[in-house]
């Protein structure tokens, strides 16, 4: 009746913008990601017969907000009539500030929930059961490079390359912690209503998966950061021309992309990627950490950073 799990965030390489299905939470595009090493959410999940409802604490704080969603997806995996749940979450990076903590916690509670509930899921369900959550939270199933694809009614999820075959890293700039001012799922249904370009993101995309694909199986950093760069700038874009517009960026994000701009002139094989925040997150090739890492220490408004390597898809920790 119990069960944790860990799970780590996810950073899009090849964005998830927008939604065929909100009822279902279904994405209009695929994506690409890859999965942290040494950022997590820990999920306890707990069921209990003489509770009322669901309770959540999150790093160790009582927290009623996010609980519906938690309990909604509860529902999804357990059913409707299951008993009452102790929700434990702890998260060793900052909350709903654009890395992903929504990824990490629904996968980790997705596989939480299942193996406390008893049900064994498949891959394809469990990805079902997350995504119905959150869409970037079936990415975070799985370690390494992560091709996230719409299959029929469904998703479904497929590691493209693992974590040791190519080892990237990433080293996340933090400019602003704090909630953002405009959730993801909201932003993305304006996107949708109002944005001239919506269309013609969502059009494009199925090239720009098969370059990003066709570069991670070659190996090919150049090519992969091309990529990249021009997706995210394409997914913020997007935003920008909305009405409202949804600007994430703050002036630090900027100084990091000339940061980030200047160090490649200078051979450094490193790219940008931006999601729905202020941080950036350079991905580099593991011998280039250093530089990257001094240089964005040393760019204005980069209050701290964090550097990781790839890691593995969510897995069930022993519960003691
Ligand atoms: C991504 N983002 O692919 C994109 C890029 C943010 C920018 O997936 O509405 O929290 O819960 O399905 O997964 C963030 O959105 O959105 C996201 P919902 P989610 O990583």
């Amino acid at each position: 009746m119990q069960a944790t799990a860990i799970a780590q965030p996810n950073i899009a390489l090849i964005k998830y913008w927008g939604k065929r299905d909100v009822e279902r939470n279904l994405p209009a595009v695929g994506s690409i990601s890859i999965t942290l090493r040494d950022l997590h959410t820990r999920m306890r999940v707990a069921f209990d017969d003489a509770l009322g409802g669901d309770l959540l604490t999150v790093n160790g704080v009582p927290d009623e907000k996010m609980l519906p969603r938690l309990s909604a997806c509860l529902d999804r995996i357990a059913g409707t009539n299951r008993p009452g749940a102790r929700i434990v979450s702890d998260c060793n990076f900052p909350i709903a500030a654009g890395l992903a903590s929504s990824a990490s916690s629904f996968a980790a509670l997705t596989v939480a929930g299942a193996a406390a509930a008893g049900k064994s899921y498949t891959t394809a369900e469990l990805a079902s059961l997350a995504g119905q959550a959150s869409g970037s939270a079936a990415r975070s199933l799985l370690g390494g490079f992560v091709e996230l694809s719409n299959a029929g009614d469904d998703i479904a999820v497929r590691e493209i390359c693992a974590a040791e075959d190519w080892p990237l890293a990433v080293v996340v700039a933090i400019t602003e912690t704090g909630p953002k001012p405009v959730g993801s799922t909201e932003a993305m249904e304006i996107s949708r209503r109002t944005s001239p370009f919506y269309a013609r993101w969502v059009e494009q995309q199925p090239e720009e998966l098969a370059v990003a694909r066709a570069a991670i199986a070659d190996r090919e950093f150049s090519k992969l950061a091309a990529i990249a760069e021009h997706n995210c700038l394409k997914m913020h874009s997007v935003m920008w021309a909305a009405r409202p517009p949804m600007v994430y960026w703050n002036a630090a994000t900027m100084r990091c992309l000339q940061t980030i701009r200047r160090l490649q002139g200078e051979g450094v094989d490193v790219f940008f990627t931006i999601d729905a925040g202020p941080q950036v997150k350079a991905v580099c090739l593991p011998d280039a950490v250093p530089v990257v890492e001094a240089a964005l220490r040393g760019t204005d408004g980069v209050t701290d950073f964090m550097t990781t390597g790839l890691g593995q898809g969510a897995r069930l920790e022993t519960d003691t």
